[in-house]
């Protein structure tokens, strides 16, 4: 085995090492501001509850403290008027479209199942289509674009919605002349990727900069939410270094010098997940699993022969110390690192809640490794599933289900037996968004993975099973994309056996898997995150 010719993934080393972590200071670390932090939140408080009286401008200001990135603060004060808005439905159809598209679009981000025939005022009944004196209302079609996106299947006014937005919004760009700046860039920001899709905290930082601009804007709403940014950001910056103290000690990065290197570009998904300071230990635990996870696949996918992947997928299958000694030398230290996070986290759980949470791990991990070994096979015999048979494979290979489960046991307390069984089961939400992670992993790697002959992917199935190009087969992967979202989305507003903290999370994954690919390779590829990276973690908003 020694002289097995093996595959080399040739992937750019890290932009980030630790001596450059280590070194990063912020002015916003400790307690510097947290007096001035206090002081603005109690100010944003007065303003939501005693300067408005109305409960459409309060809605409006919970849309902006969301868009800004601070609604996490107010949640308590935040629900209680979603629920009073929710008792007001039938009165929805009478506001205007901005108002009501608002109030559908943040009713059902937050579990309220509105229905979608608030709408039917706004259409001309005979044509089912919406009625053409709204093509220029700009702001009214703003937010019917965006509360379009949290439609489920079948529901044919919000996808007549949808249509009449993007078509509208499209003229008016093109038209350009008198178009107010900011809606230019909104209308353009949105049209590449819309709200309901984007990642939250990268969003909020764009917001930031939207929002100061803006001619209504509120200082003290401005103000806060970028303390409250940077505040955060020193947070990330203080678990990055623990967590880059952690990666270097154990020397996985060089003993696995064929493997991806990605210490941060982890960090960004695991901000993906949860964002909110409270989180820190998922957030933590998150980056250990993803970097294990990043170079178990670099092992199946490019340098491990087809005989020692048999061997560490028994192994993982065993969960058995003594399988160590089978394994090739640069396996033992990659499972023993594995086999000691995975302890690492059950430990926690056991110490906190009394409750055993191996056995699920290691089922997770054994039928991740399983997945990954069938795509193993499949390459080696140059076999080309149908997209069906793949997806099927590939919605557990994407790493969803465990890093979902994983994200259970690290954000649930107390944590039930029975969800942790029905979770292995991966039942809809899981299904539906690792389908999302996975298709729009390939959309984003598969051209690279193709040249370094890694298995086929969505984009391939589709083409060899339809005989079509692969622009076509790449069309078709986007439309599954949009059309998986309102599965999510059906799950997240009918489906109330989980907390609201995990369908948000699983959500987020999806999220932030649309960032991760929406220009390229964003895990793989360290340029493409690079800006992203920067303005999250490393670049406070100067304050004056
Ligand atoms: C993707 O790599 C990859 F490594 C992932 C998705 C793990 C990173 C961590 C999280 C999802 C948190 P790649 O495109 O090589 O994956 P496939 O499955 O296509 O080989
Ligand atoms: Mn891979
Ligand atoms: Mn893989
Ligand atoms: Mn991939
Ligand atoms: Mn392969």
């Amino acid at each position: 085995m020694a002289n097995a010719t093996r595959r080399s993934g040739n992937y750019k080393p890290t932009l980030w090492d630790d001596d450059f972590l280590q070194s990063i200071t912020s002015d916003y670390a400790g307690k510097t501001y947290s007096q001035r932090a206090e002081y603005l939140k109690e100010e944003v408080k007065i303003i939501l509850l005693e300067k408005t009286n109305d409960i459409l401008d309060q809605i409006e200001i919970i849309n902006i403290l969301e868009r800004l990135g601070i609604s996490y603060h107010f949640t308590e004060h935040t629900d209680k008027i979603l629920e009073d808005l929710f008792n007001m439905v039938d009165e929805m159809k009478f506001m205007d479209l901005n108002a009501t598209s608002l109030s559908f679009r943040l009713l059902r981000q937050h579990g309220f199942l509105v229905p979608q025939e608030v709408f039917v005022g706004f259409m001309d009944e005979k044509a089912g289509k919406f009625k053409n004196s709204f093509q220029n209302d700009v702001k009214g079609l703003l937010s019917l674009y965006e509360a379009s996106y949290l439609s489920m299947e079948g529901e044919t006014i919000m996808d007549a919605a949808r249509d009449f937005a993007i078509h509208n919004l499209k003229e008016i760009v093109k038209k350009q002349e008198n178009l107010d700046k900011i809606f230019a860039s909104e209308i353009n920001h949105t049209l590449e990727l819309p709200l309901h899709w984007r990642m939250l905290r990268l969003e909020a930082r764009w917001f930031i900069d939207v929002y100061e601009t803006m001619h209504d804007m509120n200082p003290i709403l401005l103000e806060f939410a970028k303390l409250d940014f940077n505040m955060v950001q020193a947070m990330y910056q203080e678990e990055l270094k623990q967590l880059s103290r952690w990666y270097t000690n154990t020397k996985l990065a060089e003993k696995m010098s064929f493997a991806r290197d990605r210490l941060v570009e982890c960090f960004l998904w695991a901000i993906g997940f949860t964002f909110e300071p409270r989180f820190r230990y998922c957030r933590i635990m998150s980056v250990k699993l993803a970097i294990l996870i990043t170079i178990i696949d670099d092992i199946y996918d490019v340098y491990g022969t087809l005989d020692e992947l048999e061997l560490f997928t028994h192994a993982v299958d065993r969960w058995d110390i003594n399988a160590l000694k089978q394994l090739p030398d640069y396996m033992k230290i990659c499972f023993l690192a594995l086999f000691n996070s995975m302890n690492e986290l059950a430990y926690d759980v056991l110490k906190v809640q009394d409750f055993n949470s191996i056995s699920y791990l290691k089922t997770m991990w054994a039928e991740l490794c399983k997945s990954y070994l069938l795509e193993a096979k499949w390459c080696s015999r140059g076999h080309t599933p149908s997209l069906n048979e793949f997806l099927e494979n590939a919605i557990v290979s994407i790493t969803g289900p465990l890093i979902l489960v994983h994200t259970y046991l690290c954000i649930t307390n107390p944590i039930k037996e029975k969800a942790l069984e029905d979770l292995v089961q991966l039942p809809a939400l899981i299904r539906w968004t690792s389908l999302i992670i996975r298709l729009t992993d390939d959309l984003g790697t598969s051209p690279d993975e193709m040249m370094k002959g890694d298995v086929a992917k969505s984009v391939q199935c589709y083409m060899h099973e339809k005989d079509c190009s692969e622009e076509d087969a790449r069309k078709y992967v986007n439309y599954l994309v949009g059309e998986t979202w309102k599965k999510v989305n059906k799950e997240s507003l009918m489906n109330h056996v989980y907390t609201k903290d995990f369908t948000r999370a699983a959500l987020n994954f999806a999220r932030i898997s649309q960032c991760m690919y929406q220009h390229g390779d964003g895990h793989g590829v360290p340029r493409e995150s690079k800006d992203r990276i920067m303005s999250l973690i490393m670049k406070p908003f100067p304050l004056p």
